[in-house]
C-alpha cells in the first residue's frame, strides 16, 4: 500500500471547514479510502492539552512568539504521534487546520516573522506538508456571523477584532496565491452545497 494523503483545511472562523470535513471523510469512505479526521492544535492527547492552554483566556500574557511556539510544539506531537504514523499505514488525513493557519494567525494576524515561522515549519515538519489544502474563502462579517450563530463563548484567539480575522484573511489569501498547485481557494459564501461540490473535485482529484 502506498502512503496516504495529507488534506489541510483552512479558513477564519465560520468558514465552514468543520462542516466540510466531516462531508469529505463521508465522501472518500464511499470509495474505499480509509480516512482519518484531525485538528490542530490538538489531534492527539498531549497536543490537545496544549490546546486547551493556547486558547484558554488566562491572566498571564501570550506574546505573539509564545503562541507560535505552542502551535508547532502541538504540530510536533501531532505528526510524530498521529499524522506521520497514519500516512505510513496508507491512510488519508483530513486536517482542520495546519501550518498554514500559523502563517495567517500568527504572521498576519500577530505580525510575526515570516523566517521564524517557515524556520520552524522545516524543522518540526520537514517530510510532512499537505498533499491539498482546501481554503475556505468567505467574507469576514459572515464567517463571524455563522461562527457567533454556532457557539457558546470565544476562546482567546476567537475574541479578536474584525481586522485581525481580515489580516488574517489577506494572509490566507497570500499563501493560496504563492502557491496555487496545492492550495485551491473555495468560495464558501456560496451556499452548502456549492462549497461541497467544489471541496469534493478538488480532492477526489488526488484519487486518479
Ligand atoms: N489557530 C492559530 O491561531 N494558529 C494555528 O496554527 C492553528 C490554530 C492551528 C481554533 O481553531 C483556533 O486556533 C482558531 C485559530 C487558532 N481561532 N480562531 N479564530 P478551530 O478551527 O478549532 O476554531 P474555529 O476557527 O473557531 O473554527 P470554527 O468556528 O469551528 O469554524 P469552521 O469549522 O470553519 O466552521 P463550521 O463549524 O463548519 O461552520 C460554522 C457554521 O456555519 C455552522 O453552523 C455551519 O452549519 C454553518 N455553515 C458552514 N458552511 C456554510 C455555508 N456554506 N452556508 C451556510 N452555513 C454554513
Amino acid at each position: 500500500m502506498g502512503r496516504g494523503r495529507l488534506i489541510t483545511l483552512e479558513g477564519i472562523e465560520g468558514a465552514g471547514k468543520s462542516t466540510l470535513a466531516t462531508y469529505l471523510r463521508a465522501q472518500l469512505e464511499l470509495r474505499g479510502v480509509a480516512v482519518r479526521l484531525t485538528r490542530e492544535p490538538g489531534g492527539t492527547p498531549l497536543a490537545e492539552r496544549i490546546r486547551a492552554l493556547v486558547l484558554e483566556r488566562g491572566e498571564e500574557p501570550v506574546s505573539a512568539e509564545a503562541e507560535t511556539l505552542l502551535m508547532f510544539a502541538a504540530r510536533r506531537l501531532h505528526v510524530d504521534n498521529l499524522i506521520r504514523p497514519a500516512l505510513e499505514r496508507g491512510e488519508w488525513i483530513l486536517c482542520d487546520r495546519y501550518t498554514d493557519a500559523t502563517r495567517a494567525y500568527q504572521g498576519g494576524g500577530r505580525g510575526v516573522a515570516d523566517s521564524l515561522i517557515e524556520s520552524l515549519a522545516t524543522a518540526v515538519h520537514p517530510d510532512v506538508n499537505p498533499d491539498l489544502t482546501l481554503l475556505f474563502d468567505l467574507p469576514v462579517a459572515l464567517g463571524l456571523e455563522r461562527a457567533a450563530a454556532r457557539r457558546g463563548a470565544k476562546d482567546r484567539i476567537g475574541e479578536e477584532s474584525v481586522a485581525f480575522f481580515e489580516r488574517v484573511r489577506t494572509r490566507y489569501l497570500e499563501v493560496a496565491r504563492a502557491e496555487p498547485a496545492r492550495v485551491r481557494c473555495v468560495d464558501a459564501s456560496q451556499p452548502l452545497d456549492a462549497v461541497k461540490a467544489a471541496a469534493s473535485t478538488a480532492v477526489m482529484a488526488l484519487l486518479s
